[in-house]
């Protein structure tokens, strides 16, 4: 089951630089700011209400934000939809021939776990699903 939009991330070249835009222009404070070098990220938190923006840095010119931003400019990457039970909603999908770039949950940020759906599936966005210890 689909719970709700969990966060929307958004790759910036400067993280330091869009966290203080965002605190002080948009009025959003960040609350947790975390490296993941299995995504070759570093990440920022900021929550609005029921869900959060998630700021990215990338950490490495190989990495998927680095090459998004190389393509694209900086800007909306994905969208992170949370799920009750991640293990099943794969299984789900893969029999609906959804195309996965994660066959099975991987650890995120934040201590979730996450999988991502390939872009060319999924009208041209890149989607996450993600399940949290606090949702089981
Ligand atoms: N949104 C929409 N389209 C995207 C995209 C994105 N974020 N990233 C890539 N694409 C598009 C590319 O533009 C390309 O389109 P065209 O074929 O029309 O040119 C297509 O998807 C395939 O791209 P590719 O060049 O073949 O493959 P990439 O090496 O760019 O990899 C992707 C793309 C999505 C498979 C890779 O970025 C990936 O595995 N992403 C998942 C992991 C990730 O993004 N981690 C960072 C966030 C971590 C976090 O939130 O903690």
């Amino acid at each position: 089951q689909v719970l709700k939009i969990d966060h929307i991330g958004i790759a910036v070249k400067d993280l330091q630089q869009a966290i203080d835009f965002y605190e002080n222009v948009i009025g959003i404070k960040c609350t947790m700011i975390e490296e993941v070098p299995d995504q070759k990220v570093k990440v920022a938190f900021l929550p609005t209400g029921d869900s959060e923006v998630e700021l990215l840095e990338s950490t490495d010119p190989e990495g998927p934000v680095a090459k998004f931003i190389a393509k694209n400019g900086e800007g909306m990457h994905h969208i992170a939809y949370r799920v009750d039970n991640l293990e099943a909603k794969l299984e789900e999908l893969k029999k609906a021939g959804v195309a996965l770039i994660d066959q099975k949950p991987r650890r995120g940020a934040g201590g979730a776990m996450i999988a991502f759906l390939h872009p060319k599936g999924t009208f041209g966005h890149l989607v996450e699903l993600c399940q949290r210890e606090d949702e089981k």
